[in-house]
């Protein structure tokens, strides 16, 4: 029977359906016939990476039946579907994920242990898949959970990096990048798909014809035609009856174009060809927030949005034919920040040049297809490309996009009639020596809705990204608060807690995070909060031996870990956590007594490459923590570690086991911030500026269970208006003032004075940029609230607790629903059994 609910809400009351969950046995049979019969060996000679395979092998077939059905589904019911462009999916590994998410981790872990092998190493044996860099990329991979577990019709569509983000070795202190191959010895969630081969133009030249009409008609003529070879990863919905894909597109030289040469014997050159064709979806630009520019970028770009809508629109004229009316009521298309937004001029070019619709038809069909979303205020982090770089790769979307502008700018003319400086401003394409295209405007200016990320980020791109953009077309700007999905960041990394709140609340949370609400009425009562805090004692005992492996360095399970995992970036201010460590730490030097609890502080962070003071500042932290470790004096009462190679699979080791989380950027930097969310739902409690998500984290647990800090939005305003000079805070105290001063000596880098010194440089000399020294007095003084808080042990329990049961809000299931009803207006779409 087809059953069409008409909100994703009606999903959310329903229990997992427990008839789908197998049978152990046969699991186990299923395991040991592809041991023999897909890997050609035996359970005596298989290693934990055969067992991992064989098992990956035998929750397919699970995956692959579902994956059917949900097809069949979608396409019989003729869905409204979304497709979420992004650059990057930051997945993981998925072999925990798809068996929670399918509901057989039990069985199989049982099943496995019966053959004698441990289910907990073999995952072990999962490359992450880390085709992304950051929370933009991890978003993107939450966000799929949730429309497969919301039963919503959905595509994901990115590229097939050969090397996702580099591997961070840690050598003397000092990151090195290491290329990352995750599919070495082939991955066994991906399904190849050559019948969906895309062919994809590039460079040459256009042509202006006259068409039977009169009408001109303007023919690209490429120099240059690729293959784009989609794989699709299964994403598994909680409850395992929705299954959507990922498609991820792979470039390759097209053989059309190669023959020519090679049989002119020109096999050299032929081999040439392919290595440029293929280069596209190598590796992942390692860049966040940083825009370089660079031509293989706009490639890559274009490469994966312009297979992407070719795949769409075959989807759609499989159903309706060459009748492009019902186009952006059936195909709704999200851009994750602006990578993908050259598929605006695509679908443009598309319907104009290919369908011959007239430009007021194809612009009513695209920019009701389009919404986009936007996740920095960052300058440096807007895209813009030299519009020569634009003419040589793509020349008829330089074309469109002029036209475009031009037909924009009309509207301004109407709006500021005579208003040379507005049209300057606003317009996509910004004027000087070297042309540039500017590729937020073209996004708002070519999408229905535009989104932030959270409340206080969405206000900023009212107020001061897209102010007139906001006056020109009331209530297109909007937002979508992020949210993170429970399913991997509690239940699949936190199986001690989850099975603790299972006992006390029921186990309908993964599906309706608000249930977690229940636990607030728990929060005082000594034996939960005993159950609660010894669950997390354990969690940090298993992170200090994975500590001790990685590092050396030995922890004490019993002090605060305090945790600080993020992309290095300034803004962020990991040096500010660095410079509050530094002065603990003299703090203890020049009293021996000085009164503190324990700490451990964590690090985890990877640096762009070219990125040299985020560089400096891992060096910085690692001197600083050899030689904290290292020194008697401090009688354990302060660790440093930085743990090498942050991805997705150590932050689900590290998140269990934190009790402090740091989110310290400078007010109004960080969009949203998703680990605060993950660290928060697992009993962390918050240090934070009021940025980001952090405000409505304030919010839901409440000033009380929260450390706040620092400078606000306003404050900083006001501060860069009156003129800020850090060396105001450096003359004044005297602490800012000796810290700065040792980084310049050689004490904790023996024999080489100086080489710490960038760092205090960019505080002082290079102005401080992210108000480190204004925020630094309050910071320290939150720190000493902290360590109050936790020497009450009932108190911070019961914070530790609440901070759990609020974060109803954040699962993504929410902003997802929050997307529907404000942006993509989807029906779900249950599949037949
Ligand atoms: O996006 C991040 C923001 O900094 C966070 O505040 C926010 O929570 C998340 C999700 O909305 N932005 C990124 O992660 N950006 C990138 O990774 C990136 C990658 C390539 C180019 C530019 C930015």
């Amino acid at each position: 029977s087809k059953t069409t609910t008409k909100t994703p809400k009606a999903r959310l009351s329903t229990p997992i359906d427990k008839s789908i969950k197998l049978d152990k046995k046969i699991i186990k049979d299923a395991i040991v016939r592809h041991l023999h019969c897909s890997l050609g060996t035996d359970e005596n000679k298989a290693n934990n990476h055969a067992w991992w395979k064989a098992t990956c092998a035998a929750v397919q077939e699970q995956v692959l039946e579902q994956l059917r059905k949900t097809q069949k589904s979608h396409y019989l019911n003729d869905t409204r579907a979304v497709h979420y462009f992004s650059a990057e999916f930051l997945m993981g590994r998925l072999m925990s994920n798809n068996l929670h998410n399918l509901g057989m981790f039990e069985q199989t872990q049982q099943a496995l242990t019966e053959l004698g092998v441990n289910l907990t190493d073999i995952m072990e044996e999962e490359p992450d898949m880390a085709l992304g860099n950051g929370g933009l990329g991890r978003l993107a991979a939450c966000f799929i959970d949730s429309l497969a577990t919301l039963d919503l019709p959905a595509v994901g569509y990115g590229l097939h990096y050969e090397h996702g983000l580099f591997r961070q070795e840690i050598k003397n202190g000092e990151q090195i990048e290491r290329p990352d191959s995750w599919r070495d010895y082939g991955n066994p969630w991906e399904i190849c798909r050559p019948e969906s081969i895309q062919e994809i133009p590039l460079y040459g030249y256009v042509e202006t014809k006259y068409g039977d009409n009169g009408r001109i008609k303007k023919e690209w003529h490429p120099g240059l035609i690729v293959k784009g070879l989609p794989w699709d990863i299964p994403v598994v919905g909680y409850g395992g009856k929705t299954v959507n894909v990922l498609r991820l597109w792979q470039s390759q030289a097209s053989d059309y174009f190669n023959w020519d040469v090679f049989n002119a014997g020109g096999y050299l050159d032929a081999q040439k060809e392919n290595v440029q064709a293929e280069t596209i979806s190598k590796v992942l630009y390692p860049n966040d927030e940083t825009e370089a520019g660079k031509e293989l970028r706009l490639i890559q770009q274009y490469f994966f949005s312009a297979c992407s809508l070719k795949d769409i629109i075959r989807r759609y004229k499989r159903a309706h034919g060459d009748n492009w009316s019902r186009f952006s009521s059936q195909v709704v298309i999200q851009l994750n920040d602006t990578h993908p937004a050259i598929a605006i001029p695509e679908l443009m070019r598309i319907l104009l040049d290919r369908a011959e619709l007239d430009w007021d038809t194809a612009w009513a069909i695209s920019s009701n297809t389009f919404a986009y979303t936007n996740h920095t205020l960052l300058p440096e982090a807007l895209e813009k490309w030299p519009a020569r770089m634009f003419e040589k790769i793509l020349p008829r979307h330089l074309e469109i996009i002029y036209e475009i502008n031009h037909r924009f700018m009309l509207e301004v003319e109407k709006v500021w009639p005579g208003n040379v400086a507005m049209k300057q401003k606003l317009s996509i394409i910004e004027e000087g020596s070297d042309k540039m295209v500017r590729m937020g405007n073209l996004s708002v200016v070519g999408s229905f809705k535009v989104n932030g990320v959270a409340e206080i980020h969405s206000a900023l791109v009212k107020k001061n990204l897209f102010p007139e953009f906001d006056h020109m077309w009331p209530g297109k700007l909007t937002n979508v608060t992020n949210g993170i999905t429970p399913r991997r960041w509690l239940k699949a990394c936190n199986p001690k807690l989850s099975n603790l709140i299972d006992d006390k609340i029921g186990s309908d949370w993964p599906l309706d995070l608000n249930k977690l609400q229940e636990l607030a009425n728990y929060a005082d009562n000594a034996k939960f909060q005993k159950q609660f805090m010894q669950i997390k004692f354990e969690n940090k005992q298993a992170l200090a031996i994975e500590i001790k492996a990685l590092t050396g360095i030995d922890v004490d399970p019993k002090a605060i870990f305090d945790v600080q995992i993020k992309r290095l970036h300034e803004y962020k201010r990991q040096h500010l956590n660095l410079l509050h460590i530094m002065a603990l730490y003299r703090r203890l030097l020049a009293n021996p007594n000085y009164d503190m609890h324990p700490r451990v502080f964590i690090f985890g962070a990877k640096a762009a490459p070219g990125y040299k003071l985020a560089k400096d500042i891992i060096y910085a932290i690692n001197q600083v923590a050899t030689r904290i470790n290292n020194d008697k004096r401090v009688n354990g009462k302060l660790k440093v570690v930085f743990l090498p190679n942050y991805r997705v699979s150590l932050a689900e080791k590290i998140i269990p086991a934190a009790d402090v989380s740091e989110q310290i950027s400078t007010a109004g930097k960080e969009a949203s911030g998703t680990g605060n969310m993950k660290l928060s739902l697992n009993g962390a409690l918050t240090i934070g500026t009021l940025d980001g998500a952090n405000i409505e984290i304030a919010e839901e647990v409440g000033d009380e269970n929260i450390f706040i800090f620092g400078l606000t939005v306003d404050e900083i305003d006001a501060l860069h208006k009156t003129g800020y000079n850090p060396f105001d805070y450096y003359d004044n105290n005297r602490e800012i003032k000796a810290i700065l001063d040792w980084l310049e000596t050689d004490y904790f880098t023996p024999g080489k004075p100086g080489a710490l010194a960038s760092l205090k440089h960019s505080l002082l000399e290079g102005g401080d940029p992210y108000k480190v020294l204004a925020d630094f007095e309050s910071y320290s003084a939150a720190h000493e609230k902290v360590d109050a808080a936790y020497k009450d042990t009932t108190r911070w329990a019961k914070m530790a607790i609440l901070n759990s049961a609020k974060m109803g809000k954040f699962t993504s299931d929410r902003s997802i629903k929050d997307y529907v009803e404000r942006i993509w207006k989807l029906e779900a779409c249950k599949v037949d059994e």
